[in-house]
């Protein structure tokens, strides 16, 4: 398989072509074991360790994660190859790495759709998905709720709909990895070249629906405990597929805790309806708590806003305070401008491409 069939791009391209790499090759991480990468790229596929220079590299954040785009160093058939560099990435779904430490860990790098996969069995719950939607839409990938397990649900269309009322701006497929209803709407999504990454709690569904779509068994998929209705965690390594229509899978461990890391645009755009209701309280410095003249308690009282949702919106912005006194506020904003510069970058560096094509 070539660079291109594993989703390499002009993005990526107006990077390698920027810089000084000698005879590395570019190749795109399929997996990982501790400190080891499968990569993928023209060469076929082989593992790789992180050069002398990337290990010093100081945060987690900065390794090697699944989808990013390394550039390396083969060395023939008997040696190890080499990552030196971890290409920009152009999306990043990360949290906040569990226990007490205060840093940022990638899931999943490079993605363009993310799967937001809930089990319509006793996994149901809302609130843990307008978790993953703030990250995701702080992710820079498109995401799409994804209700598995229909076959197992009697009222599957009821809990569809309570789930579009936070689905806000975004889609709601219902489908079952089992019987296969509802996957020609999941089949839409996959364009090639395009990246997708299956998320959510273990034991809803993802590895099976994974297999369904690659058409074979590759995911190892375990019976969940009846009890609570939560798989064991199966998954081990995660992994990056090509689907037989050309688009790109990934697979993820189920995240036990999804706690968010710095996400202040992504739960604006999760919790938008009622930023925007916000935007029609009386007093502009309005908490919504007593204060006449309030739109959310309005909407509350009128029951076209359920309190849930208020009160999970209240929790992440109360976590995101709290993480951002944690998170040394100069490594912050260099991180903000590193981002606004690589995009930059890329968009300049495109735009040229396509004046040069368009003179020839
Ligand atoms: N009834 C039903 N069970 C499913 C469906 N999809 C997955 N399962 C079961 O749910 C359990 C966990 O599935 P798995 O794919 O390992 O979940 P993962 O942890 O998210 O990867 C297994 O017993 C599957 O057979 C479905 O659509 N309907
Ligand atoms: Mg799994
Ligand atoms: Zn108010």
């Amino acid at each position: 398989m070539s660079i291109i069939g594993w989703g390499w791009n002009s993005y990526f391209e107006a990077f390698w072509r920027g810089s000084d790499l000698g005879n590395a090759v570019p190749g795109r991480v399929v997996a990982q074991q501790r400190k080891f990468w499968r990569v993928a790229g023209d060469f076929g596929e082989c593992w790789a360790e992180a050069s002398g220079g990337l290990r010093l590299a100081a945060a987690e954040s900065d390794w090697p994660a699944v989808g990013d785009w390394v550039v390396m160093e083969l060395h023939g058939a008997d040696s190890t190859a080499v990552i030196q560099e971890v290409l920009p990435r152009r999306s990043k779904f990360v949290r906040k790495s569990p226990g007490k430490k205060i840093e940022e860990q990638v899931i999943a790098a490079n993605v363009d759709t993310a799967l937001l996969v809930s089990g319509l069995d006793g996994d149901f719950n809302p609130r843990r998905v307008e978790r993953y939607l703030a990250q995701c839409w702080e992710s820079g990938a498109r995401p799409v709720i994804v209700l598995n397990k229909a076959d197992a649900c009697e009222e599957a269309r009821g809990k569809a709909a309570e789930m579009e009322r936070v689905a806000i701006g975004t889609s709601v497929c219902v489908v079952s990895a089992r019987t296969g209803e509802g996957f020609a709407e999941l089949e839409e999504l996959l364009k090639p070249g395009h990246t997708l990454v299956l998320l959510g709690s273990s034991g809803v569904g993802k590895s099976t629906i994974a297999n369904r779509l690659l058409e074979e068994t590759v995911q190892e998929v375990r019976p969940v405990r009846e009890s609570d209705s939560k798989g064991r965690h199966t998954t081990t390594t995660r992994e990056l597929f090509i689907l037989p229509g050309g688009a790109l899978l990934m697979d993820t461990p189920g995240l036990r805790e999804m706690q968010l890391w710095d996400a202040e645009n992504g739960v604006a755009q999760a919790f938008a309806d009622i930023d925007s209701l916000a935007a029609q309280c009386r007093f502009g410095d309005c908490r919504h708590e007593a204060e006449p003249g309030c739109a959310i308690l309005a909407a509350l009282s009128a029951g076209t806003l359920d309190p849930g949702r208020v009160e999970n919106r209240r929790k992440l912005l109360r976590e995101q305070e709290f993480l951002q006194r944690k998170i040394d506020p100069e490594a912050r904003q260099e991180q903000k401008e590193l981002w606004k510069q690589i995009h930059r970058a890329a968009r300049q560096k495109y735009q040229q491409r396509q004046r040069d094509e368009g003179k020839r």
